[in-house]
């Protein structure tokens, strides 16, 4: 397909949507048929002897309908099976040809098509939504250069130092391997065993137990590409990079309770969010930022830039916008589109380039390797979502499933036969050519010294948290360690945080009827050549900053609240005016708003208006929303006597949510949550809109739970 550089959507146009469009079916008003186009007469019966006889082998339609159905799974994802995806568009806001020559990074007028999948880590394909754990964030940029790939999570930082850890740290997290318990959840033994030995991990670990690992959407998390990459300018000038996602919509967590509960409520949770959010046109936005390193300061910081590990705070290097990625359109079909896609760091266009992180280094080997056990073959990049927009041209030939038809005798280079074609391009003509980099050392299974800084950065991000924040964080050390059943094992880890940060570590340990000790001998796993534990400590002076606000997650609200989900809890009876009134004041806003009664169909207002409500008490449930609203009125004694009502309310309090109702409700809601005066922080009485849209855009209070009046 050929693009026109300077406006390659012109009139709207998406060549990747004009594309995938070529392969999309629709059956509507279409006669049935079998694989091979045939019309289908029954479909209904098999072809029998007799009425009550035996089918018959002949029955090929039968038999087409039934070898498919029975090849219709494939492996999923070994890591990150649990996804959700969505199409969306990449507009730069300035260009970056000073660092970067990537084509889709310097002409602002280009939008280019993108695929985003996001994910868990640990769970199976059906899996809950919402377990503790990490998030993929996936970026396929369908650039007119090629497809370029940012494979990314939403914590900054990874587990290990080096890829050939990767699948050790995977067995470990996954379900253990004798009776495959527990579902998609890092608490158990064999997780724990592993990270207590192997202090590299603490820094991500210290993200794990935060509430970045339990977001309330995917379209509030943050993305990171996490390693430290190249760009190069026309000039073949290098700068160091990394790469940040922010989400517009503001980065929010939810309750471990809430979390939990949720996984029972709707296992779909974020799935369904994103789905909704984008099919009603709330689309979730992110601005792709960028901290650029130059060459010559690449040992300029007490942190190695080729350390997963390790983040550059942004404090010391801020974080510049370069551009925002849409998501504005959901897939057809999830298995074709969602499923099917296949990312992999090595997708690279001229202008961007890796660096040595051996972490990087491994993954670029795994992802191919992976597709071709998970879908099937080496053509896999055939597959309408994997395709490229510029025409695949070379000479790679055959294999399953192939689907080019390349004319011609030759497929091998050089050659005079077919004139030489496909020509390789030189780097004036978009050639890619990897960054020469001067490299004179010996051949050695060794980490730098600079590499066994394992302490400093989690410190500096515990200290960075609010109290509540820290709260959490001690919360989740102890149910995660809690559920772990080999008390050594809860002894390494506990001592381990000792490291980190005393009164943690002395919190934890009195969870868990423990003392933190001193760590004694070097931990096997990652010990520095000399085995000198002093590498772990020596960093934390060096490092400038002792606070890092950007960490905190409670430094990215944001003032609106777009696309927050609002409970709307009603009755028949309602005062027509107060209900009107905050349902348009919200969605004006662009919240999303359910109207929910106790019984299905109709709400009749106190005029005799009729309202339809959106869900019912009986399937509804409050840890699915953001805030609750309690519009009261003549017939509050049906919402007075109804458990599940009275429930929704004192849940979304547990869960430090928004509250508000109007005075016609007041009662309703001093009954759901009877030892609190009202109206209190983030309760409010007066049907004040502009109350309740503060108290929403600060999404929690979570003070609430240094003093729980709710019972679990
Ligand atoms: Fe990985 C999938 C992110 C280290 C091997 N990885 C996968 C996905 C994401 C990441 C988001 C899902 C992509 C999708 O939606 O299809 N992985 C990361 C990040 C890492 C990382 C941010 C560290 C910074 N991964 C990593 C290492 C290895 C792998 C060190 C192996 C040496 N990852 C894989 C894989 C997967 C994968 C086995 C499974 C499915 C797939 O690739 O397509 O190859």
């Amino acid at each position: 397909m050929k693009i026109n550089e300077s406006e390659p959507f012109e009139n709207g146009a998406n060549p990747k949507q004009e594309q995938l469009g070529k392969f999309t079916t629709d059956n509507n008003g279409e006669f049935l048929t079998t694989d091979q186009g045939l019309k289908i007469n029954d479909d209904q019966n098999s072809l029998k002897t007799g009425e009550r006889g035996a089918t018959l082998l002949e029955d090929f339609i039968l038999r087409e309908k039934i070898t498919h159905f029975d090849h219709e799974r494939i492996p999923e994802r070994i890591v990150h099976a649990r996804g959700s995806g969505a199409h969306g568009v990449f507009e730069l806001y300035k260009p970056m040809g000073k660092y970067t020559k990537a084509k889709f990074l310097n002409n602002t007028s280009i939008k280019t098509p993108v695929f985003a999948r996001f994910s868990t880590v640990a769970g199976f394909r059906g899996s809950t939504d919402v377990p503790r754990d990490v998030r993929g964030f996936a970026v396929k940029f369908y650039t007119e250069e090629g497809n370029y790939d940012l494979v990314g999570n939403n914590m900054p930082v990874f587990f290990i130092q080096d890829a050939t850890k990767f699948p050790d740290l995977v067995h470990a997290v996954k379900p253990e391997p004798h009776n495959e318990i527990p579902q998609a959840a890092s608490a158990h033994d064999t997780f724990w065993d592993f990270i207590s030995l192997m202090p590299e991990a603490m820094h991500n670990v210290m993200w794990l137990m935060s509430d970045r690992a339990i977001p309330r959407s995917l379209r509030t998390m943050e993305g990171f590409g996490i390693h430290t990459f190249r760009f190069i300018n026309d000039e073949g000038k290098s700068h160091f990079v990394k790469f940040h996602w922010k989400p517009k919509q503001g980065v929010l967590g939810l309750a471990w309770d809430e979390a939990q509960r949720i996984a029972g409520k709707d296992t779909d949770f974020h799935r369904r969010d994103l789905w909704e959010a984008i099919d009603e046109g709330h689309f979730p936005e992110w601005e792709l930022g960028v901290q650029i390193v130059p060459q010559e300061d690449e040992h300029k910081y007490p942190f190695d830039l080729l350390d997963p590990t390790k983040l550059i705070p942004e404090e010391i290097i801020p974080v510049e916008i370069i551009g925002k990625m849409t998501l504005n359109r959901n897939p057809d079909n999830f298995f074709a589109e969602t499923e099917q896609i296949a990312f992999h760091p090595g997708h690279l266009v001229p202008g961007i380039d890796f660096t040595n992180d051996p972490l990087l280094q491994g993954r670029l080997f795994s992802y191919t390797d992976t597709q071709i056990s998970r879908l099937g073959g080496p053509n896999f990049h055939e597959i309408p979502i994997n395709k490229s927009i510029p025409e695949v041209t070379n000479n790679q030939r055959d294999g399953m499933h192939r689907m080019q038809i390349v004319k011609g005798k030759v497929s091998y280079n050089p050659n005079s036969m077919g004139g030489g074609c496909p020509f390789q391009a030189k780097i004036a003509e978009g050639g890619f050519n990897s960054f020469e980099e001067r490299i004179d050392s010996k051949k050695i299974r060794m980490r730098s010294n600079s590499f066994f800084d394992h302490f400093s950065q989690p410190e500096l991000f515990y200290k960075s948290m609010t109290d509540n924040e820290k709260r959490h964080i001690q919360n989740a050390f102890s149910f995660e360690l809690g559920k772990v059943k080999i008390v050594p094992i809860r002894q390494r880890m506990v001592n381990m945080l000792l490291e980190i940060d005393e009164g943690l570590a002395k919190i934890v340990g009195d969870n868990l009827g423990l003392i933190p000790a001193k760590l004694p001998q070097p931990i096997t796993g990652s010990i520095p050549a000399d085995g000198n534990l002093e590498h772990y400590h020596s960093f934390k002076e060096k490092l400038t900053i002792k606070d890092a606000p950007s960490l905190s997650m409670s430094n990215k609200l944001v003032n609106d609240i777009k696309a927050r989900r609002i409970a709307l809890i009603t009755a028949n009876g309602v005062n027509d005016e107060a209900f009107t009134k905050i349902k348009k004041g919200l969605c004006d806003l662009d919240a999303m708003v359910a109207v929910i009664a106790p019984k299905h169909g109709f709400v009749t207002t106190k005029s005799g208006d009729q309202y339809p409500i959106d869900e019912s008490l009986l399937t509804a449930a409050s840890v699915v929303f953001d805030a609750v609203y309690v519009a009261g009125g003549d017939d509050l004694k049906t919402l007075l006597g109804n458990a599940d009502a009275l429930h929704f309310v004192a849940e979304a309090f547990k869960h430090c949510k928004p509250i508000a109702c109007d005075s016609d409700a007041k009662e309703f809601l001093q009954k759901a949550i009877p030892k609190i005066k009202l109206p209190a922080k983030g309760v409010s009485t007066n049907g004040k809109l502009e109350d309740f849209v503060k108290d929403i855009q600060q999404h929690r209070f979570w003070d609430r739970e240094n003093n729980p009046v709710v019972p679990a």
